[in-house]
């Protein structure tokens, strides 16, 4: 209930300001009607032979939020399995500006090490990586031992102790983490990070040459082809259109150019303001501009957290209702943003998840999933942590995150998808394909029967690989329309 409160605070926060959600609303083009919306014409984020990528994985993880190294309990043997078991192709890897900035301007070069012999887990097994400068509540600078869930050590995490400033502000204990957000304390804490007091100029400064100094760093690595500026926003005591037009669209820019000073191919990540927002409130931010020559290569990366999900309803009844609803706010908010605001940028769902015993887990989990499809989206699903959430348990038993996830899918396709649809028993795809791309079009099956029987229309299959399990097709010369179904034996 405190939860709805919080909420229906910023949706009044967010009203206030509304010239901005006004205009987001009137502005967005009707479905179907392509005019800059995704609608119609998904933008897809492209590998370095010029192949669409869906994109398809986890967060990993939140293990790493407390951890003295930074580094998630995750080991390469968990890697392993989860490639094996669900055949995903993507990351969102989690690092902080604590870790990666212990000290003013000195860059831990060991941590960073770190991150690159975890990632190298990922190249080797062709995957792509989102690094995800990630904050909850700004630091663990601030949070008071004894708050719901401070056993694990991570529910404050982020910003450096050195660049924390409370002003003596208190924080007190709430009994949901995110109501920390609210406190005293981490509100001044969050004003002086975007300078709405004047007081802290050089934050910013340092949040953006940090990511410089990661980028550096991962510029040349193949697989790290994404970088998400800040985990879920928060504007202290600005909210709404005023943030994300303002401090917000200010840090991402900083941010965007200080990195396009080492690195001009990898994407860059924007999301809105989290509370509101990723309950389909319409966002507010503006347009970044990329200073590469060349092609745009702005992502948006927003998360979606229905709130009767999110407090422990299941996706039934009422609740599936209200969630649907959601989702459809959700979804309109993310075409106009990608589409029309920042002029066609692919869209990567940087965050979703749920308690997957909830009743109707399964079906709202397929109901994202085909949400994502048809945007063209990428989806990193909180989280790889085990528990309830997670495809695994503590004790390693499956949840049923792992069936529901294991489906066939295309990962890169020489052109653009133009339909596709999966289910645990049938892929097909449909593409357009691209004459300027010579590489072929990869697509995941999993081990239930898969291959079984394949039919192709305007291309040939080229490859299958059964330890990979990716089937390797390409399209025939001068073909203006392929079709790959795939269905798997009986
Ligand atoms: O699931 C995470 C929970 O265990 C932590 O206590 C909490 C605070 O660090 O963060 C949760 O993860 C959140 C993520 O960091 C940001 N998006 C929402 C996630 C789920 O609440």
């Amino acid at each position: 209930m405190r939860r709805i409160r919080l909420l229906a605070m910023i949706m009044a926060g967010s009203l206030a300001v509304g010239g901005g959600v006004a205009a987001a609303r009137s502005s967005l083009p009707a479905t179907g009607s392509g005019g800059g919306s995704t609608a119609s014409a998904p933008s897809y984020l492209k590998d370095d032979a010029g192949r669409s990528l869906i994109l398809r994985g986890f967060n990993t993880a939140s293990s790493a939020k407390g951890a003295p190294d930074g580094m998630p309990k995750f080991t390469e043997a968990d890697l392993e399995r989860e490639h094996a078991d669900m055949g995903t192709n993507f990351v969102r890897f989690l690092i902080s500006w604590r870790s990666v900035e212990p000290a003013p301007g000195q860059y831990d070069q060991a941590y960073l090490d770190r991150v690159e012999d975890r990632v190298s887990w990922y190249a080797e097994r062709g995957y792509k990586v989102m690094l995800d400068m990630h904050q909850d509540v700004y630091s663990g600078a601030i949070t008071p031992e004894g708050n719901a869930g401070n056993g694990a050590g991570n529910i404050g995490n982020g910003a450096p102790e050195w660049a924390t400033y409370t002003d003596g502000l208190p924080v007190g204990k709430q009994d949901r983490w995110e109501l920390l957000y609210l406190e005293p304390g981490v509100t001044r804490a969050f004003d002086n990070f975007w300078n709405t007091t004047g007081k802290h100029p050089e934050l910013m400064e340092h949040y953006a040459n940090t990511w410089r100094a990661v980028a550096e760093r991962f510029a040349a690595n193949d697989a790290v082809v994404a970088y998400d500026l800040m985990n879920e926003p928060w504007g202290g005591s600005m909210q709404g259109s005023a943030f994300e037009s303002g401090p917000l669209a200010s840090l991402y820019q900083r941010t965007t150019d200080a990195i396009r000073q080492v690195d001009q191919d990898s994407w860059v990540c924007v999301a809105p303001q989290a509370v509101g927002v990723n309950q389909g409130i319409p966002s507010g931010l503006t347009k970044i501009d990329d200073p590469r020559a060349g092609e745009q290569r702005i992502a948006y990366c927003p998360h979606l957290y229905p709130l009767p999900l999110d407090i422990g309803d299941g996706y039934s009844g009422v609740s599936r209702t209200l969630t649907d609803a959601t989702i459809a706010a959700w979804r309109a908010s993310v075409e106009h943003i990608a589409g029309t605001v920042l002029g066609g940028a692919p869209i990567i769902v940087g965050e979703f998840g749920l308690d997957t015993t909830l009743p109707g887990a399964r079906d709202y989990l397929d109901r994202v999933y085909g949400t994502a499809r048809e945007l063209g989206a990428g989806v990193s699903y909180w989280s790889s942590d085990p528990g309830p959430w997670g495809p695994y348990l503590p004790d390693g038993t499956r949840t049923l995150l792992v069936g529901t996830l294991n489906k066939p899918y295309p990962r890169a396709v020489a052109g653009t998808p133009t339909d596709w649809s999966s289910a645990v028993d049938r892929l097909q795809l449909t593409l357009h394909p691209d004459p300027a791309v010579t590489a072929p079009t990869e697509i995941y099956l999993p081990k239930s029967g898969f291959p079984g029987d394949v039919k192709v229309e305007g291309a040939d299959v080229v490859d299958w690989n059964r330890q990979s399990r990716l089937l390797t097709v390409r399209t025939a010369t001068g073909a203006s329309s392929a079709t790959v179904t795939v269905t798997p034996a009986a």
